[in-house]
C-alpha cells in the first residue's frame, strides 16, 4: 500500500456527502440542518486533506431557516459539474410528515465556486435527496425520494426520475419510478454513466447502524435497473439488502453506518467513494434509541468518510479491498500531496471577519449579534433571545470532532438581572444541551451556574455560586468519552471544578427527540430577555 488517508476525513457533523472533481480540484458537499451558512463545502486535491471553503447559501434571498425545527433546513445537497457551471441541488425541510410535507428541492448554480452563487431556482419537486445528473447527450435529470408514511405505505420508498430542462429551469416531461421501493428502502440516489450502463448508486436501510449502500444498473436511464447481488454481500441477505458497503451486524469496527455515497474518478482513472459514517462512543444505553438497537450513542454526528473502489470484469462496482466492510485507513490516490491550512484551534478573535469554522443557529452572523470591530480583539456577543427560541439567537458553535476535547473561552459579562446570561455551550439542538453561564441572581448577585436540557427538562446542576463583578472568568469543559466535567476560572486565581461529571450521550443522534440527523457542537452564546441587548465580551475561544 502507498500512502494511507485515514478515515473520517472530514469529523464531526458532516453527514451525506457529494463529491465532485474538476482537473485537479475536488469538492465535497455536505448537509447543514439548521446551521447557517448553508452547505459545508471542502477542497482537496489529494482526498487526504480537505480544506473548509466558502459557504454556497450565504444570504437570506437564498435560505431563509427561520423558525425550522431541529434537524430540518438543508437535507442531502448534491454536487455536481458541467461545462463550467456548478450545480448544487437540495431539499429544504421546513416540516416533514407522511405526503403533506414541505420539503421543497432548490438548485443554485455558479461558475466560480467561491461564490457567489446564484438565487435558489425553485425546483417543482417535493421529495428529498435530489440528485442531478448530466448526461453525455446534453440532458439533464433529476433523480430524488419520496416518502408517504401511510399505511401501508403506498408510494413510500420510491425513487423518481424526471428531466431537468436548463433553458426553462423546469423540470419537465414524465415523472417515473425507477425504482418502486421493492423490498428494501432506499434514499440518497445518485446516477452516473460509464461502458453505456446507467448506474443508480443509492443508500439502503435508514441511516443508523443498519445503513449501506446499494448500486443497479440499466442500458436505459428509465430502467428497469437490476440491483448488484454478489457472494461477499450475502450475510445481509437475512434483510435483503444487497450493500456493496455497510458496517451492520459488525459493531466492532470503528467505522459504523456507512452508507449514502458519491463517487468520483480521478484523473488518474481511480475511483473513490465518499459517504457517511459514525464512530459511537464507549458508552451503552438501553437499546431503545432510534436507529441503534446496541444503545450505542453517537456523539460526533455523522462524519464523511471516503472508500477505494474498483470495477469488476463485468461492470459492478465494489470495494478495491475486496467485501463490503468500510475501512479506517485506505489507500491514497496517486496524486501529489497537498497539505490543507491547518485548522482552526485557538481563536483569539483578532481578525475583522469570524472564521469560517463557526456556524450559528437559522440566522446569518451579522451586526445584529456579533461584532469583531468595537473592542480589538474580543467578539462582542450582544444578547438575544433564549436559548428556546428557533428564530433569532446570539449563539456561534464548532463542531466535536473527538471524544476526547477540551473546550474553553474567557469572558467578561457583567450581568444586572437573572434575564443576562452569556457562557460556555455544549449542544444538539434547542432542547438539548450543557450550559455553563454567567447570570444575576438576587440572593448571590453576579454569579455561575450549569444549566441541562435533556428533550425539554431542565435541571440547575449547581447552585447560583456567586463571582466577583470586574473580572474575567474563564470557563472551561473537558470530555472524555461521553463523560463531561466543567471549570471556572476568576482570573488569577486557580481553576475550579463546576457541577457533577455529566453523562453527556444525550447530546447525540440516538438521544434527540426533535431532530436526529446533526451532531454535537460546542459554542459561545448570550441572552438578554429584558431585550437591551446587554454584551458579552469574549476574548478568545479554544476547541482542542
Ligand atoms: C438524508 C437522507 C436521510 O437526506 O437522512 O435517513 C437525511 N436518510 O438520505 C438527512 O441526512
Amino acid at each position: 500500500m502507498g500512502k494511507i488517508i485515514e478515515n473520517p476525513i472530514l469529523r464531526g457533523f458532516h453527514p451525506d456527502p457529494s463529491i465532485v472533481r474538476v482537473g485537479e480540484d475536488y469538492y465535497l458537499a455536505t448537509s447543514t440542518f439548521e446551521w447557517w451558512p448553508g452547505v459545508r463545502l471542502h477542497h482537496s486535491r489529494d482526498l487526504v486533506h480537505w480544506e473548509l471553503m466558502e459557504y454556497p447559501l450565504n444570504r437570506i434571498s437564498q435560505l431563509d431557516l427561520r423558525g425550522v425545527g431541529a434537524s430540518q433546513g438543508i437535507w442531502a445537497p448534491c454536487l455536481t459539474y458541467c461545462e463550467g457551471t456548478f450545480y448544487l441541488v437540495y431539499t429544504v425541510v421546513k416540516a416533514f410528515y407522511c405526503n403533506m410535507q414541505d420539503t421543497m428541492n432548490y438548485l443554485v448554480t455558479t461558475k466560480d465556486i467561491h461564490g457567489p452563487w446564484s438565487e435558489p431556482i425553485a425546483l417543482n419537486n417535493f421529495g428529498f435527496d435530489p440528485s442531478l445528473f448530466h448526461d453525455d447527450d446534453g440532458r439533464k435529470y433529476m433523480v430524488s425520494m419520496v416518502t408517504d408514511h401511510r399505511v401501508p405505505a403506498k408510494y413510500s420508498g420510491r425513487l423518481i426520475l424526471q428531466e431537468y430542462d436548463d433553458k426553462s429551469q423546469k423540470l419537465v416531461g414524465p415523472v417515473r419510478d425507477i425504482y418502486k421501493g421493492d423490498n428494501i428502502y432506499l434514499e440518497g440516489p445518485h446516477i452516473f454513466k460509464r461502458n453505456g450502463w446507467y448506474y443508480l448508486f443509492s443508500a439502503d436501510s435508514g441511516t443508523g447502524e443498519m445503513h449501506g449502500q446499494t448500486i443497479q444498473r440499466s442500458h436505459d436511464i428509465w430502467g428497469p435497473y437490476e440491483m448488484f447481488q454478489a457472494d461477499f454481500m450475502e450475510r445481509d441477505n437475512e434483510r435483503e439488502a444487497y450493500s456493496i458497503l455497510t458496517s451492520r451486524h459488525r459493531e466492532e469496527i470503528p467505522i459504523q453506518k456507512a452508507g449514502h455515497c458519491d463517487l468520483v474518478e480521478t484523473q488518474g482513472g481511480e475511483w473513490y467513494a465518499v459517504h457517511l459514517c459514525g464512530r459511537p462512543s464507549e458508552e451503552r444505553n438501553a437499546s431503545d434509541a432510534k436507529s441503534c438497537p446496541d444503545g450505542r450513542r453517537y456523539m460526533l454526528g455523522r462524519e464523511t468518510a471516503i472508500q477505494k473502489m474498483r470495477w469488476t470484469e463485468d461492470d459492478w462496482l465494489m470495494l478495491d479491498c475486496g467485501g463490503n466492510t468500510p475501512q479506517t485507513y485506505v489507500e491514497m490516490p496517486d496524486l501529489p500531496e497537498y497539505p490543507a491550512k491547518s485548522q482552526l484551534i485557538r481563536d483569539d478573535f483578532e481578525s475583522n471577519a469570524l472564521h469560517r469554522d463557526y456556524q450559528s443557529l437559522r440566522i446569518p452572523m451579522d451586526n445584529y449579534y456579533i461584532s469583531l470591530r468595537e473592542r480589538m480583539g474580543y467578539l462582542r456577543m450582544y444578547g438575544r433571545c433564549g436559548l428556546s427560541s428557533k428564530f433569532s439567537q446570539s449563539l456561534i458553535a464548532r463542531r466535536l470532532t473527538s471524544y476526547q476535547m477540551q473546550i474553553s473561552t474567557k469572558v467578561e459579562f457583567e450581568p444586572e438581572v437573572f434575564k443576562q446570561m452569556a457562557g460556555l455551550i455544549l449542544l444538539y439542538d434547542t432542547d438539548n444541551y450543557l450550559y455553563l453561564h454567567i447570570s444575576w441572581d438576587e440572593d448571590a448577585g453576579k454569579c455561575i451556574t450549569l444549566l441541562k436540557a435533556e428533550n425539554k427538562k431542565y435541571e440547575y446542576l449547581t447552585d447560583y455560586i456567586p463571582i466577583e463583578k470586574g473580572k474575567a472568568l474563564t470557563l472551561r469543559a473537558k470530555l472524555e468519552g461521553t463523560r463531561v466535567q466543567f471549570y471556572f476560572e476568576p482570573e488569577g486565581e486557580d481553576e475550579r471544578e463546576i457541577g457533577p461529571e455529566i453523562k453527556a450521550g444525550f447530546l447525540s443522534d440516538e438521544a434527540c427527540e426533535e431532530g436526529w440527523f446533526t451532531g454535537a457542537m460546542c459554542g459561545i452564546c448570550c441572552q438578554d430577555l429584558t431585550g437591551f441587548g446587554k454584551y458579552a465580551d469574549f476574548d478568545w475561544f479554544e476547541v482542542k
